[in-house]
């Protein structure tokens, strides 16, 4: 009985980490994106997708999405880049603007200073 107990706990543990974040998945999204020096992007590590230990941010929402669309278990660049064109936090900037500008793609606090629209032509007399 006690042998019973102890495979229900190994097994319920092994259950539970699966859900939490991969850490090979880090080393994907890197190789996908660098993120530029200093930016939030390049100091954020698990909060790219993640909320808190384990609860997914909604970019992390959507690899996960994304992951289960490919029928993959492990993250490819191919995945994270089907992504790109989202605007996962609804901020108003894609995925991909934010990703190259080292803001947190899950997250509508972070996001791109807005680009100065091109002063308008002086208009002619
Ligand atoms: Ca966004």
């Amino acid at each position: 009985m006690k042998l019973i107990k102890l495979g229900l706990i190994v097994g319920t543990a092994v259950l539970a980490s699966a859900a939490f974040a991969k850490p090979v998945f880090m080393p994907v999204f890197s190789s996908t994106y660098k993120a530029p020096a200093g930016s939030v992007l390049a100091d954020t590590n698990c909060k790219v997708c993640h909320v808190g230990m384990k609860d997914l941010n909604p970019y992390g929402k959507d690899v996960q999405k994304a992951l289960k669309k490919a029928k993959a278990t492990d993250l490819t660049s191919a995945i994270l880049t089907s992504i790109a064109t989202l605007d996962s936090d609804k901020d108003g900037s894609t995925n991909a603007a934010e990703l190259k500008a080292g803001t947190l793609p899950g997250d509508p606090k972070s996001k791109p200073a807005k680009v100065k629209k091109p002063a308008k032509p002086a208009k002619k007399k």
